[in-house]
C-alpha cells in the first residue's frame, strides 16, 4: 500500500540555497568595525540563522545599548546587506540548490522556504526561483525566530502538511534546533561541529541525498 500522506521539504535560504551567509557576515563586520566592536568570522558562526535583532545582541555580547541605537545599527547593517545584493542573479544559487528543490518536487513533496530573513522575498526574486516554492515562511511570518520551532511550523501550516511529515534542510545550528523542536526531520548542511546534531548531515547542498532522507534511515 503506497504512503499517500503529503510530505514536504522546507528549505532554509541563506547558507543552503545561496551563500548570502557571507554577505550577512560582511554587513555585520562593517558595522562592528565602524563602532569598534570586537567581531570576526569565528564570532559570526554563532549568528548563522539568527534573526537580525538576535544577531546584533549576540554581537554585542552583553554590552548595554539603548533601543534607538539598536534600531539604527540594525537598519545600517541591513542597508549594507541589501546593497550587497544589487548584483545578485540566478548564478548565485549554490551548486545543486535548484536541482535539490526540483528533486523534492519530483519525489512528490511540497516545498517551502523557512528563512529567518526579512529579505527572503528579494533574494528569491533575484535568484529567479520564487516560483519553485508552494509557500514562503520568513522573518516577516512569525514573532519568535529560530531556534524556536514557529517558523517551520508556519511553513508546514501553509503547506497543509503535518510537522512529522516535514524534512528541513538547514545550515545553522539554531535552524537544526528549530527543526527538531518542531518534530521534523532535520538535515544539516555543513560541518559536524555546526550541524552534527541533525538527523542527517551532508557537507554541501550539492551532496544532499533526498532519496536516503525520505527513506528514513539516518546514518
Ligand atoms: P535579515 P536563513 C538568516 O537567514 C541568516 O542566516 C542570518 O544570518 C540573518 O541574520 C537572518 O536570516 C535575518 O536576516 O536581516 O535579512 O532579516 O539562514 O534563516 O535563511
Ligand atoms: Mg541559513
Amino acid at each position: 500500500m503506497p504512503d499517500v500522506r503529503p510530505r514536504a521539504v522546507i528549505f532554509d535560504l541563506d547558507g543552503v540555497l545561496t551563500d548570502t551567509a557571507e554577505q550577512h557576515y560582511l554587513g555585520w563586520q562593517r558595522l562592528a568595525d565602524e563602532e569598534s566592536l570586537p567581531f570576526d568570522r569565528a564570532a559570526n558562526e554563532a549568528l548563522r540563522g539568527l534573526s537580525r535583532r538576535e544577531s546584533l545582541l549576540a554581537l554585542l555580547g552583553g554590552r548595554e545599548v539603548d533601543e534607538p541605537t539598536l534600531e539604527a545599527w540594525m537598519e545600517r547593517k541591513n542597508r549594507y546587506y541589501v546593497e550587497s545584493l544589487a548584483d545578485m542573479g540566478p548564478a548565485d544559487a549554490l551548486p545543486g540548490a535548484v536541482e535539490l528543490v526540483e528533486d523534492a518536487r519530483r519525489r512528490g513533496c511540497r516545498v517551502a522556504i523557512g528563512s529567518s530573513s526579512k529579505n527572503a522575498p528579494i533574494v528569491l526574486d533575484k535568484l529567479g526561483i520564487a516560483d519553485l516554492f508552494d509557500a514562503v515562511a520568513d522573518g516577516n511570518s512569525v514573532e519568535r525566530a529560530k531556534p524556536a520551532p514557529d517558523l517551520f511550523l508556519e511553513a508546514a501550516r501553509l503547506l497543509g502538511v503535518a510537522a512529522g511529515d516535514c524534512v528541513v534542510v538547514e545550515d545553522a545550528a539554531s535552524g537544526v534546533d528549530a527543526a527538531l523542536a518542531a518534530g521534523m526531520t532535520a538535515v544539516g548542511v555543513g560541518p559536524a561541529d555546526r550541524v552534527g546534531h541533525a538527523d542527517y548531515r551532508f557537507d554541501r547542498t550539492a551532496d544532499v541525498d533526498l532519496g536516503v532522507v525520505l527513506q528514513g534511515n539516518p546514518s
